[in-house]
């Protein structure tokens, strides 16, 4: 398994456990972790296909990502900030369009930078004790990793204004209520339920999924027409797909598909 300074690695049945793993700065997005990130996702996008999903969570009990480093942002020029801006947000894009499912497991804060990660994943699980937050705000700054477009876009317009102009921090009941997060469970049983949903996505065709991720990312922002344009070519893309081909067959003769994944 790869090795990452500032990253751990697991498996748990189909699924790969990527732990933000700084637990003394509360796993902030020091420009170490985004280099590691974008050095993941290198590895993975090339190498990471016996994995049907991936999870992404933080070390320790009291933290997803605490947000960008603050520490460190102090001390950057505007070249550098314009570069650590930008790499994150490549980071943010390429998880949108990973080939598998990407859950983002929140065990605690996940705050400014730390939401948006969570953000850019398919979908959020929430501990009891995970918080959320674009809190900005208090240090005269406003979200700069892709906040102000995916928040609205996942609770609404008037929600996210409300969050990102107060800073305030909601617990996770509020986020299953917002629509920011799709469950919340106790703590010990988090990175259980993300790998039960991996598994249960895992049992489908791979192909179909990936179709739908790359579709469902080059919809946002386009009108109805358009995307229902865009929904045509990707179900018939689909439809010549091996996958759809064997699932098609196995309906029809009354067994289990087994998708050869192309
Ligand atoms: N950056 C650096 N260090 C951090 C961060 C952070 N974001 N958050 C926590 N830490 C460190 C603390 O400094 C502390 O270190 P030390 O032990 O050395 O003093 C350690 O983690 C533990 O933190 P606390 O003692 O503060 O723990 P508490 O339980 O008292 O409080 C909080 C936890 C509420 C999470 C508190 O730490 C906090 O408010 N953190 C900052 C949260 C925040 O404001 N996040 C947003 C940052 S801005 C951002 O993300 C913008 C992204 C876009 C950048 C665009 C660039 C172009």
């Amino acid at each position: 398994m790869k090795q990452f300074d500032t990253l751990t690695l697991s498996t748990q049945d189909s699924a790969l456990i990527l732990t933000v793993d700084q637990p003394k700065s509360l796993n902030a997005l020091a420009k170490e972790v985004v280099n590691d990130l974008e050095s993941f996702l290198d590895w993975f996008e090339t190498t990471g296909y016996e994995y049907r999903g991936l999870i992404i969570t933080g070390a320790g009990e009291k933290s997803f990502v605490a947000g960008a480093n603050i520490v460190q942002m102090n001390s950057m020029d505007e070249a550098t900030f314009t570069a650590y801006a930008k790499q994150m947000h490549a980071v943010t894009e390429r998880l949108e369009s990973l080939h598998v499912p990407v859950i983002a497991a929140v065990n605690g804060f996940a705050l400014g930078g730390g939401c948006e990660l969570a953000l850019a994943c398919d979908f959020i699980y929430a501990s009891e004790r995970a918080s959320f937050g674009q809190p900005e705000v208090n240090l005269g700054l406003v979200p700069g990793f892709g906040g102000m477009v995916r928040l609205p876009r996942r609770v609404g317009n008037a929600m996210a204004r409300e969050l990102i102009f107060t800073g305030r921090r909601i617990k996770a009941e509020e986020a299953l209520r917002i629509g920011l997060a799709n469950r919340v469970v106790p703590a010990e049983q988090l990175l259980d339920a993300a790998v039960a949903t991996i598994e249960e996505a895992a049992a489908v065709s791979p192909t179909a999924i990936s179709i739908a991720k790359r579709a469902m990312v080059s919809m946002d922002g386009l009108d109805t027409h358009q995307g229902l344009g865009r929904e045509v070519d990707a179900f018939l893309q689909a439809y010549h797909t091996a996958d759809s081909v064997e699932g098609r067959a196995a309906f029809v003769e009354k067994r289990s598909p087994v998708f050869p994944g192309n």
